[in-house]
């Protein structure tokens, strides 16, 4: 079938009307083979205006709907995503050329955070604090900070936006929502699923999620609006950069989750096999474009003929095509303007010394307007400035080092700080990589990959990386805001600090 036909039957099955991605100014091209599957309306400035607007009103009826009532509704929605995890994985594959199995995997993110969520809305807990004060109480309580706008980024169009939105609802917050521009078939379809969930819950208000399709210019409106308390943004740092200084000049809070650049550590003692599958789906996985995507290998010198011999024997049987054929691994780069970075940056490598495996282009047949690169190892020399840069594509540069503090400065010698990993036996070295003076990353793995994180745990890091934390643990708390409240029940008016003071 064509790609066309395929998604609109997917979007009408998902619930989304066929006016809503047929006939507006933003053309949808499939990467996989590079056509047009839909046409979304951009949203007019006025129009984003009444969205934030009607979001906000949402908040201040939302924020006093009992917490656990607002886990139900993101049960709900879960449970709409079990119902149609096959249809909306199958349109993250259309829209993004990620393998079925990773689209699949997404929507799996999504069910997992509603999940955490649901549960969370049961445990917002606050403090309570001993007062220095006789008959003196003193609690935190959290309470919804207001709307959040979410911006997300093409490679995990849906996940990343459900990690924020699910603490968002639960925290009593509402959502207005910019998809990339690149993938907003998979926003509107969350809508309608979500507008479906919000059916036959009379607490719910309209408004709790507005999604604004367009550019950079439509997350500039988010960033610089009042009425968005906090603004969470993935994608690249230069997007980072010219977007948190706005949102901090109305002293708004961020949460910001940027590149990476990320690193495995290959001690001398490390299983080869269980690190050669490890750094095969962390490299080579969603055509190195998710940000915890393994960029640089920084491996002992003596395994690193081992290593890099076997690595270049499975690099060589990686199967590229197009994602929706069972058997491949990789799909395509999102569009031609990434094969052409792919290609400058092993051009760059090449000319710093590097050994270039791989990195070829692949005409894929039926997709000759896409772009398909078989993935790069690189051999490098030392750690260039190419390496030290994020590409998003599938090249990692491979380093030797010979003691482990050498490889821990290697390791920490990029701007960036978000995934980590080692692969080793030796208790002492694993425990070193975590401590203290080990990676200086916000993940940090060991005998695992740097990709692929489990939404139980806050996810971000730091550096250049923006330092925000999405996703599980307390990351919750980034969703509200905290009042520390004292309660005096002493009859009396006992100063703190002793203080003495009155007539
Ligand atoms: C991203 O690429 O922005 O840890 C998020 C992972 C996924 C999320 C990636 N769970 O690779």
């Amino acid at each position: 079938m064509e790609l066309a036909s395929l998604t609109s039957s997917l979007l009408a099955t998902l619930g989304v009307e066929k006016e809503r991605f047929d006939g507006g100014e933003l053309a949808v091209r499939s990467p996989i083979d590079g056509s047009l599957i839909g046409r979304v309306g951009a949203t007019k400035r006025v129009a984003t205006d009444a969205a934030i607007a009607r979001a906000h009103d949402a908040f201040l009826a939302w924020r006093s709907v009992p917490a656990p009532r607002r886990g139900e509704l993101v049960r709900r929605f879960g449970n709409l995503l079990r119902d149609h995890k096959t249809d909306l994985g199958t349109l993250v594959t259309i829209e993004t050329g990620k393998i079925r199995q990773e689209g699949l995997g997404e929507v799996q993110e999504m069910i997992d955070i509603c999940d955490f969520a649901c549960g969370l809305s049961r445990q917002l807990y606050g403090l309570t604090i001993a007062s220095e004060r006789p008959g003196h109480r003193m609690m935190e309580q959290w309470h919804p900070a207001g709307v959040v706008g979410v911006v997300s980024a093409f490679n995990f169009p849906v996940a990343v936006w459900a990690w924020n939105a699910m603490l968002a609802w639960v925290c009593g917050d509402s959502v207005v929502w910019k998809p990339s521009e690149r993938t907003p078939l998979t926003a509107l379809a969350c809508r309608a699923l979500f507008e479906r969930a919000c059916r036959g819950m009379s607490e719910a208000p309209a408004g709790l999620l507005e999604v604004v399709t367009g550019g950079r210019e439509h997350a500039a409106t988010l960033a610089d609006d009042e009425r968005i308390a906090v603004f969470s943004a993935t994608g690249s740092c230069s997007m980072g950069r010219a977007l948190a200084p706005r949102v901090a000049a109305r002293l708004a809070r961020s949460i910001l989750e940027l590149g990476g650049n990320n690193a495995a550590i290959v001690c001398p003692s490390a299983d080869l096999a269980l690190a050669e599958r490890a750094i095969l789906f962390a490299a080579a996985g969603t055509a190195g474009q998710r940000c915890t995507t393994l960029r640089r290998l920084i491996v002992h010198e003596s395994i690193a003929d081992t290593l890099l011999e076997r690595l270049r024997a499975a690099w060589r049987r990686i199967p590229v095509g197009s994602p929706l054929d069972a058997s491949s691994l990789v799909g395509p780069l999102i569009d031609p303007t990434a094969g052409a970075a792919m290609d400058a940056a092993l051009a760059e490598a090449k000319a710093a010394g590097g050994k270039v495996f791989g990195g070829q282009a692949v005409i894929v047949r039926g997709c000759e307007d896409a772009c398909y690169r078989r993935p790069a190892l690189v051999e490098m020399p030392a750690q260039s400035d190419i390496v030290r840069r994020e590409t998003f594509a599938p090249i990692l540069y491979a380093m030797r080092y010979a003691s482990l503090d050498e490889a821990i400065a290697l390791h920490n010698d990029v701007p960036q700080g978000l995934a980590s990993s080692i692969f080793t036996r030796d208790l002492a070295e694993a425990e070193h990589f975590l401590s203290a003076s080990g990676s200086d990353c916000g993940i940090a793995n060991v005998n695992i990959g740097p990709s692929g994180a489990e939404i139980g745990g806050a996810f971000g890091g730091e550096k250049d990386t923006g330092g925000g934390r999405e996703s599980g643990s307390d990351a919750w708390k980034g969703y509200m805001r905290r009042a520390t409240c004292t309660i005096n029940y002493s009859g009396t008016l006992p100063l703190a600090q002793g203080i003495r003071f009155g007539l």
